[in-house]
This record gives structure tokens, C-alpha cells and sequence, in this order.
């Protein structure tokens, strides 16, 4: 790119005063923080054009990927990086007296989703625009993203995340792209056909995102809608002074996208929910068909330029649109547009948790999406009648519920899962009978991360090294890091390896005394569980081997003991009670450890709130362990697991999700694994006593629960645990009892191998070496190959 620090310069400063309109002598870190995204953002729209142009002229197959969740972060220093601008800007800023560093930090995080589903969407589009994928990615623009958490004696207390209350300087408004989209009314009869009367309106309208890939070569849109009333307000009603009833079209359209609903992984079943995901597939299908018609005019050979991921159940009510629109307004007939939709629609599945699994009742459905409803039950006849052995229990429409899981995969020419083994459970435990139905259907795609963020931004250290080792390049060919495989036999490489661990380690723990206020040693282990908080991640096993571990410490104060750091981050969804408990007895549990003098250069907790993608990218590239240690059978992939690895982090974990294929790569030798396999969860469940006998065992989980039982972690209120205890003891789903013993097993070993400092530099070392395979570049090729029919365009 043909830019100079004095023309780049001279583009921040023409925006600061005509975008921005501050003068520089006045301007704010927040002012330069806008200029510096406007110049940069420039930058973006000449290969944005290009991209478009290119799709156009070679009518290019479209990917178009729906979600309901893109957790992005920030965008800024990605934009630097992929545009190959980070330096120059640095240097342009410097001579204007501002610091990059300082701009960066300014951002707010673009929060638009809960947790790996909203993030490896993010991950994905930067791919998709990476290899040169045409593609969009179609979403909310939620005015409220993911809540902000904060601890107020331990406990979580949720405020709203306010990102849009300043300029948001990377998007395009487009009021000129608009849709209406309807909800509610009734169906008539009209000259034999079905006409939908709608109750209410809003207009979806359009907000342009560019996404740039690695070396600025290729461009897609992010899409995100925005709702408006269909009419401004009730002038009549206004005139006569009924001001609340002449907004509530306002009202009404503002709600849709006022905020993400929080939750991660259970189903809330709201009407404001239903209304979100359609609002969303509404506007997307019709726009998706609009583009399709300005080249084409045979919707029959639609599934030869167009395919469309649905992210989850989420937006699964594009399969009934797309035919709605097909039939209704195109006057195709019900079986061919069935079969068009068919072929262009894919679906990934995220989770078997049944509670995560979107059912609407039927009496919900009808009332507000009447049509969709009755070709709902449409599409269910004509698949029970394609295939006459279907048994009832797994019809779409069944228990007066729409089962969105069953509407997705029966809509879908390819369904797939998110790891080896998550692939194998959809087929063999979430969707048995249509497997057997449908043989080929399932196939699976393994997540993966996108190694600019992961690595290169979040790690520059690291990057360097791998930089400086084997040359560039390897950020848009991660396989190529397995180059490093033989510099690691190298004294020199290792120490360069661990020596960046530690500056970044360093680097964490001033952060860590600024936002915790504690002193944090760079030299102990820094032992790392961040992710939602949820029972099946067991947060809480983690938290009774910390426990185990004072205790030990408690009865042993001379002895020589690993230093250890526990460092948690999560959010619990507000409404997920038992999940706030445990935030709770992390919290009271750090207070007793941090405070004790006993576990001075020993053992520490760390919990920083509000963990998001920004505090993922401070966290990540310090850690040494990485906990991985959900119930086997839970965790669909993770993609937590992957960043850690690939930083460098060794992973303590069950052989779940990705983690199966993790230690694959990296070795048996340099993964600790530990816990019951999936069927042996199973299994053990059925013996009702599971936990009771597990606690029996072990004398060191008995203790742990003792001392919760007595109130040691909590003086203040002695009971406060007691529901939580006795759950362990009495019912325990997650097996956290059972596979204790052998978690502290493999946490020993993780000790005796710290250690060992240079056993311990080799296998970080080979992690970070074998990670290529887990590049979310990978995952997109499998996708474009199998499931789109979509080639790259560069
Ligand atoms: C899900 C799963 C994760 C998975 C992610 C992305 O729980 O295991 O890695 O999607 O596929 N709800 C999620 O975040």
C-alpha cells in the first residue's frame, strides 16, 4: 500500500477536523481515537469496492451467514494489523503527540454476543474475508450488548453495556436498505390464496460493517439491523396530548434490538425473543434475495449462487421465510421452493444441553408468525410423508411445541457439529432418528480460531519470535508454525520462547494490580479458567481443588508447595442462580486465600470482572495452564482451548470437544487429561450414588466440603453454601465428585512438570507449534468445500 506516515498523518488530522470536527489542540484521546478509525476505515473501502466488484463481474457464489450473535471486541488495532498499517499509524500518531497503545485502549468493545457461538462467528467472518470467501454476515445491532459485570461483596451485579452511547466510527448507516418486517394479524382467504394480514410493523435497516482480511486483499460486510417505527409516532394522539400512547410505534420498534439476551446456553422462551429472531432471518432473506435478483431472474437456480449458514436454531425460521417468499410473493409452488431452501440452507448445531434446545409453542408461533406457523406444519407433513418410517417423537410440531432443532435439520442439506466428538453425539444422542433418515446430513467441521487476533495482536511477543524463527507468512498458513518443531530441540529458541512468557506475564500482572489491586507474582504458575460460568464447565471443581490446596497448605505451612496464581474470568447469566453462587464462593474463597499470610508466594485467586474479548487478549498470552475441564459430553468444541494452546498455555483437561482433537495434535505427552470419557459419565449416572461414593474416596474433597459446610469461607453468613454442599453430596449431574480425585492426580502432575523448567519450555513450546490445524482459516475452507459449494475469489 502506497501510504507514508506524512500523508497518513495528514488523513488523521483532515478527520479530526472535518469528520470529528475538533481542532487539534482541543481534542480529546476519545476525538483522536475517532480520527484515527476514520483513516484507517478509509483505507478499507477501496478494497471493500474492489471485492464487491469482483463478486459482481464473475457472479461469484455468496455465503451469507446468519447470526444472532457476533462478538467482535474491538476493531481498531485488528483493522491496523490486517491492512498492514499498525506501524505507520504508530509513527503518524507519535509525531502528532498521541500514543497508539492509548488510542487502542480507548475502544469499547463491541459486545454483541455471550461466548464462544457470538465469537467464533467473529473469528469466522475475518476468515471469510481472509481467503477471499464472498460473504456477509447478517445480524442485530443490539444498542445494549452484553451486559457489564461487577462484584459487590462477590456477587455479580449486571449494568448495561452502553457501547452505542459513542460514535460507532467502523460502520455505514444505510437507511436507504430497508425492510418491513411483520408480526402478528391474522390470514385470509383470497382468491385461493393465503394472504397475511400483519398486526404490527417495524423497518429493519441496515448498518454496513466492512470486515478486511490479512493483507487487505479482500473485503465482506457485516450487516447488522437496526429497528425504526413504520410510523413516526400517532400525530392524532399527539395532538391530543397522549404522549406515551403516540410513541408506542417507537416503542414497539426500539425494543426489538434494545439488547442481547444474556443467556448462553438456556432457551428463555419470550415472545421479545421470537420476534428478535425473526426480525433478523425476515430482513436477511429478502435481502439476501434482492441481491440475488438484481443478477438473476430464476429463483429455481438459486442454490447454484447463494448458500446460508444458519449459526444455531437461532435464525432457523429462514427455512419457512425463504419458502413463504418463494410461494406467497414469487407464486412458486410449496415442493419446489421446499427443495430450493433445502439446498441452500446449512445449520450448525453448538450444543446438546436440552435446555438449550429452542422449542416455541405452537399457540406462541401462531400468534406471532400465523403463516409461518402453517408452513411449519406444512414442511413437517411433507417430510413425514417423504419418509413414512419418521417416527412421531421426532416430528417438527409435536406436544403443541415447535422444536426448532428438528425445523433446522429437516430444512438443511448439511447439518453439522463443532468437533469430532460433538459431530458423533448430534448423530448418535440429539439427532438419532433423522440421522438414520438422512445418512449423509451430518458432517462435521471443527471450530477454529483466527490466528491474527489470536496470536498476532494479542501476542506481538510471540509473534515476533515465530516471526523472526521461520519467517512471515504463517498468519494466513498456521500449519507453517510447525516449523518451529525443530528449534525447540535449541536451548536458545526455548529460552526466547519462556522469556516472552514472562514479559507478557509481567506485562499481566500490572495490569492485574491495577484492576485487582493485588500483587501478583510473574514467577508463579498462572493457572487460567475464563469462559461463561456454567455448572458443565465446572468452575466449581476448580474452585474445590483451590480449596484442597490451602487446605493442604493450612496443615503443612513449612512445606515447599508449586506458586500458584488462580486466575477465573466469566459471567454468569442473570438469571442462572446456581452459576452466581459459584461467582459468589470464587469470590469468598480469594478473600480467605488472598488474605492469608500462610499463602504468601503459594497460592492467590484472581478474579477481575467483566471478562470480554479484550480482557481474553490481556489473559491469554500469560497463561501457562489452561483449564479445560467440562463434563465429558457438554462441551460441543470450545474454542478457549485453541487460544490458550496456541499461546503457549498447557492444557489441563477431560476429553471433551475440541480437547480431544487438541491433544491429538499436541501429543498425549504434553496435554494432562484427566476424568470420565463421555459414556463412562453416562454410565456412572446411573448409579444413583455416584457422588456419595466418589466423597467417600477422598478425604481431601471431603474436607473441602466440610469446610465450605462450615462457613470458613464465608464468616459472615456460615449457611451460605449449604444448598450447594448438599447438592454435591446428593445429586452432583456434572460428576464434579467423580472425577475430583483424578483432576488433583493430573494437577500434581502438572506441579512436578512446572517444576522442570525446560521440560516445561519444550512442550509450550510444541503446542504453540502444533496448533495449525486449529485455525479458524481451516475451518472455513471445510465449510466453503462441503457445505457452501463457495470458492475463493483471490
Ligand atoms: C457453544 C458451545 C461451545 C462452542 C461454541 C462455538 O458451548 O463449546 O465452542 O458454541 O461452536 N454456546 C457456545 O458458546
Amino acid at each position: 500500500m502506497n501510504l507514508t506516515r506524512e500523508s497518513f498523518r495528514n488523513d488523521i488530522l483532515h478527520h479530526l477536523k472535518f469528520t470529528v470536527g475538533k481542532d487539534a489542540g482541543h481534542a480529546s484521546t476519545y476525538d483522536w481515537r475517532l480520527a484515527l478509525s476514520f483513516a484507517l476505515r478509509d483505507r478499507i473501502v477501496e478494497p471493500w469496492f474492489a471485492s464487491t466488484k469482483d463478486t459482481w463481474d464473475h457472479d461469484h457464489k455468496r455465503v451469507f451467514y446468519l447470526s444472532m450473535e457476533f462478538l467482535i471486541g474491538r476493531i481498531l488495532e485488528d483493522a491496523a494489523i490486517n491492512l498492514g498499517l499498525k506501524g505507520i499509524a504508530a509513527a503518524a500518531l507519535m509525531d502528532l503527540g498521541q500514543d497508539f497503545d492509548t488510542l487502542v485502549h480507548d475502544e469499547p468493545d463491541a459486545a454483541l454476543g455471550n461466548g464462544g457461538l457470538g465469537r467464533l462467528a467473529a473469528c469466522y467472518m475475518e476468515s471469510m474475508a481472509t481467503l477471499g470467501c464472498p460473504g456477509y454476515g447478517y445480524g442485530i445491532r443490539y444498542e445494549h450488548g452484553l451486559f457489564r459485570q461487577r462484584f459487590e461483596t462477590g456477587q455479580q451485579v449486571e449494568t448495561p453495556e452502553d457501547w452505542l452511547n459513542q460514535r460507532h466510527p467502523w460502520e455505514f448507516e444505510r437507511p436507504e436498505s430497508n425492510y418491513t418486517v411483520r408480526f402478528k394479524g391474522h390470514l385470509e382467504e383470497r382468491h385461493g390464496r393465503t394472504v397475511w394480514v400483519p398486526g404490527e410493523t417495524v423497518i429493519a435497516t441496515a448498518y454496513d460493517t466492512p470486515v478486511i482480511g490479512w493483507e487487505g486483499r479482500w473485503a465482506n460486510t457485516l450487516r447488522l439491523w437496526g429497528a425504526k417505527p413504520t410510523t413516526l409516532f400517532d400525530l392524532e394522539r399527539f395532538n391530543r396530548g397522549d404522549y406515551t400512547a403516540a410513541a408506542e410505534p417507537e416503542t414497539l420498534a426500539r425494543t426489538i434490538t434494545r439488547v442481547l439476551y444474556p443467556d448462553d446456553t438456556t432457551y428463555a422462551g419470550k415472545e421479545l425473543r421470537l420476534k428478535q429472531e425473526y426480525f433478523l432471518t425476515s430482513a436477511s432473506i429478502k435481502d439476501i434475495l434482492r441481491r440475488y435478483l438484481e443478477a438473476h431472474d430464476d429463483l429455481t437456480e438459486l442454490d447454484k449462487h447463494v448458500a446460508i449458514q444458519m449459526n444455531d436454531t437461532h435464525p432457523a425460521l429462514a427455512g419457512p421465510e425463504l419458502i413463504r417468499l418463494l410461494v406467497d410473493k414469487y407464486n412458486m409452488t410449496f415442493e419446489r421452493a421446499m427443495e430450493i431452501s433445502q439446498n441452500v440452507l446449512g445449520y450448525t448445531n453448538h450444543t446438546l444441553l436440552p435446555e438449550a434446545l429452542e422449542r416455541w409453542s405452537t399457540w406462541l408461533m401462531g400468534t406471532v408468525l400465523p403463516r409461518h406457523m402453517q408452513i411449519i406444519e406444512m414442511i413437517d407433513a411433507a417430510h413425514q410423508k417423504a419418509n413414512p418410517a419418521r417416527p412421531s417423537s421426532v416430528a417438527i410440531v409435536r406436544n403443541n411445541e415447535v422444536h426448532m432443532g428438528e425445523l433446522a435439520f429437516v430444512m438443511s442439506h448439511k447439518v453439522n457439529g463443532v468437533s469430532a466428538l460433538h459431530t458423533e453425539l448430534v448423530k448418535s444422542q440429539l439427532f438419532p432418528e433423522l440421522t438414520k433418515l438422512h445418512p449423509d446430513r451430518v458432517v462435521n467441521q471443527t471450530n477454529g480460531v483466527t490466528p491474527r487476533r489470536w496470536l498476532k495482536l494479542a501476542n506481538p511477543g510471540l509473534a515476533k519470535l515465530v516471526t523472526d524463527t521461520i519467517g512471515g507468512g504463517w498468519e494466513a498458513d498456521l500449519e507453517r508454525l510447525s516449523e518451529l518443531e525443530p528449534h525447540i530441540a535449541d536451548a536458545a529458541f526455548r529460552e526466547a520462547f519462556m522469556a516472552v512468557k514472562r514479559g507478557n506475564k509481567v506485562q499481566t500482572s500490572n495490569w492485574m494490580k491495577k484492576v485487582c489491586g493485588l500483587n501478583v507474582d510473574p514467577d508463579a504458575m498462572f493457572d487460567v479458567q475464563v469462559k461463561r460460568i456454567h455448572e458443565y464447565k465446572r468452575q466449581l471443581m476448580n474452585v474445590f481443588e483451590t480449596i484442597a490446596q490451602w487446605h493442604e497448605i493450612k496443615k503443612n505451612p513449612e512445606g515447599d508447595f508449586v506458586p500458584r496464581v488462580k486466575i477465573f474470568g466469566g459471567k454468569s447469566a442473570p438469571g442462572y442462580a446456581v452459576a452466581k453462587e459459584i461467582v459468589h464462593l470464587i469470590n469468598d474463597v480469594g478473600r480467605v486465600v488472598n488474605t492469608d499470610p500462610d499463602m504468601r508466594g503459594r497460592l492467590q485467586v484472581i478474579y477481575p470482572a467483566n471478562y470480554n474479548v479484550t480482557m481474553a487478549e490481556q489473559l491469554i498470552p500469560a497463561a501457562d495452564l489452561s483449564e479445560q475441564i467440562s463434563t465429558a459430553g457438554k462441551e460441543a468444541s470450545g474454542t478457549g482451548n485453541m487460544k490458550l494452546s496456541l499461546n503457549g498455555a498447557l492444557t489441563i483437561g477431560t476429553l471433551d470437544g475440541a480437547n480431544v482433537e487438541i491433544r491429538e495434535h499436541v501429543g498425549p505427552e504434553n496435554f494432562f487429561l484427566f476424568g470420565l470419557t463421555a459414556e463412562e459419565v453416562l454410565t456412572r449416572r446411573k448409579n444413583v450414588k455416584h457422588a456419595r461414593e466418589a466423597i467417600e474416596h477422598s478425604q481431601a474433597l471431603k474436607d473441602v466440603l466440610q469446610l465450605i459446610a462450615e462457613g470458613r469461607f464465608s464468616p459472615d453468613e456460615r449457611d451460605r453454601y449449604h444448598g450447594l454442599v448438599d447438592r454435591t453430596w446428593n445429586s452432583d449431574y456434572f460428576m464434579v465428585a467423580s472425577d475430583f480425585a483424578d483432576y488433583q492426580r493430573a494437577q500434581a502432575e502438572v506441579d512436578e512438570a512446572f517444576l522442570d523448567r525446560d521440560r516445561w519450555a519444550r512442550m509450550a513450546a510444541i503446542n504453540t507449534a502444533r496448533m495449525g490445524f486449529f485455525s479458524s482459516d481451516r475451518s472455513i475452507r471445510g465449510y466453503m468445500d462441503d457445505i457452501w459449494g463457495a470458492k475463493s475469489a483471490l
